[in-house]
C-alpha cells in the first residue's frame, strides 16, 4: 500500500480485515517491521482515539512517532501557489511537506474541513498537498471529506459482532449543537459498500450526503422505518452537504433511545465517538449492552496497525 487517505485506497477488504484480525490476536508480533522508521502524527485539530491509538499501533510494530499540533504549535502554512505571502502564512507547504519527509518514513495527518468553502474541502487541500510535496507515505487520520481509518475499524467491529451472514446496517443522523464534517459518514458509506452487508442510510429530508458517494444505497427519512430489524445502529451527526455546512435540522426526536432500538433485531449501537450523551444517544443505550462505541475504539489500534503494515510492506 502506498497511501490510505481514502476508503478508495483499499484493493481487498477481505484480505485487509483477515490482517486486522491476525495483528489484533498478536500484536507484538512484527516489532521488527517497523525498526528504524518513524511515523510523524500532524494534527490541525483536536483528537483522542486517533492520537492514541495510532501511537501504540506505530509502537506494536517497533516504530518511533513523532507527534505535532501543527495548527497550535507549527508555522501557519500556505496552500496556494504563487502568492506573495505577505499575510498570516509563515511557511509553504512545498517547504514543510518535504522537510517532513526527511524526518518521517510515514506521514499522517488531520485536516478537518473548513464547512465553509466546499471546493477547497472536495479538493482535501491539505492532505492532497501533503500527497503532492511528500516524498513519503501519507495517511488521512481525518480529512475534509473522510475518515478511513475509523471505517476499516467499524469493518473490522461489525465482522466480529455480526451474528448473520449479511447484517442490516443503518446509518442514522442524530442532533448535535455544532456543525460537523461529512467525512465520517461518507468514509461508513463507502466501506458498507464493499461488506456483505444490507445498508439503509437515514436523515432527516434536506440532510443527503454527497449523492457520488451514496450512490446506490438506499435512503429512508422515516428513521423508525430505517431501525426495523437492524442488527447493528451507526449513529452520527454531519452538518448539511447542500446547504453547505449548515445545520438544518436539530429535531431532537432523531436523538437514539429505547423507542427507536426496541424495533430493532437487538441491534448493536455504534459511534466513532466523541458521543455528546443525550444529543446523539441517550445514557440508557449509552450505559447498555447494547452499545458497543467501547470495542470500536479499541479497533482503531487494530486498524491504523493494518494500514501500518501494509505500507511498511512496500517501503524500501
Ligand atoms: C469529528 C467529526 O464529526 O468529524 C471527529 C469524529 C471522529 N467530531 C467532532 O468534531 C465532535
Ligand atoms: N473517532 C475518532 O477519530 O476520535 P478522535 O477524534 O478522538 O481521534
Amino acid at each position: 500500500m502506498k497511501k490510505y487517505t481514502s476508503v478508495d485506497d483499499i484493493q481487498n477488504l477481505n484480505e485487509l480485515l483477515k490482517l486486522a484480525k491476525k495483528i489484533k490476536k498478536n500484536p507484538f508480533a512484527n516489532k521488527e517491521l517497523g525498526r528504524d522508521k518513524t511515523i510523524g502524527l500532524l494534527f490541525f485539530n483536536p483528537s483522542l482515539r486517533t492520537r492514541l491509538s495510532t501511537q501504540k499501533a506505530a509502537r506494536n510494530l517497533g516504530m518511533e512517532c513523532m507527534v505535532m499540533n501543527l495548527n497550535t504549535e507549527g508555522w501557519t502554512l500556505e496552500f496556494e501557489n504563487g502568492t506573495i505571502m505577505d499575510g498570516s502564512a509563515s511557511e509553504h507547504i512545498k517547504e514543510a511537506a518535504r522537510v517532513i519527509s526527511q524526518y518521517c518514513d510515514i506521514i499522517a495527518i488531520r485536516s478537518f474541513p473548513t464547512l465553509k468553502d466546499k471546493k477547497k474541502d472536495e479538493e482535501e487541500m491539505v492532505i492532497s498537498s501533503f500527497l503532492t510535496y511528500a516524498s513519503v507515505p501519507v495517511i488521512s487520520l481525518e480529512g475534509a471529506t473522510e475518515h478511513p481509518l475509523q471505517a476499516l475499524a467499524d469493518a473490522l467491529t461489525i465482522e466480529e459482532y455480526k451474528k448473520t451472514e449479511r447484517p442490516k446496517v443503518v446509518l442514522s443522523w442524530a442532533p448535535h449543537p455544532k456543525a460537523l464534517p461529512q467525512s465520517v459518514p461518507n468514509s461508513f458509506a463507502k466501506m458498507m459498500k464493499k461488506m456483505e452487508v444490507d445498508f439503509i442510510i437515514t436523515h432527516p429530508l434536506g440532510y443527503e450526503l454527497n449523492p457520488e458517494i451514496t450512490k446506490g444505497i438506499k435512503i429512508v427519512y422515516n428513521q423508525e422505518e430505517a431501525f426495523r430489524n437492524a442488527d447493528f445502529i451507526y449513529a452520527k451527526n454531519w452538518s448539511n452537504y447542500n446547504d453547505y455546512g449548515q445545520i438544518t435540522s436539530e429535531d431532537p426526536t432523531w436523538t437514539i433511545g429505547k423507542r427507536q432500538m426496541d424495533l430493532t433485531n437487538n441491534a448493536k449501537f455504534m459511534h466513532c465517538l466523541p458521543v455528546r450523551r443525550n444529543m446523539i444517544v441517550t445514557d440508557e443505550i449509552l450505559d447498555s449492552e447494547t452499545s458497543i462505541v467501547i470495542p470500536e475504539a479499541n479497533n482503531r489500534i487494530y486498524s491504523a496497525q493494518t494500514i501500518l503494515t501494509k505500507i511498511l510492506e512496500e517501503l524500501t
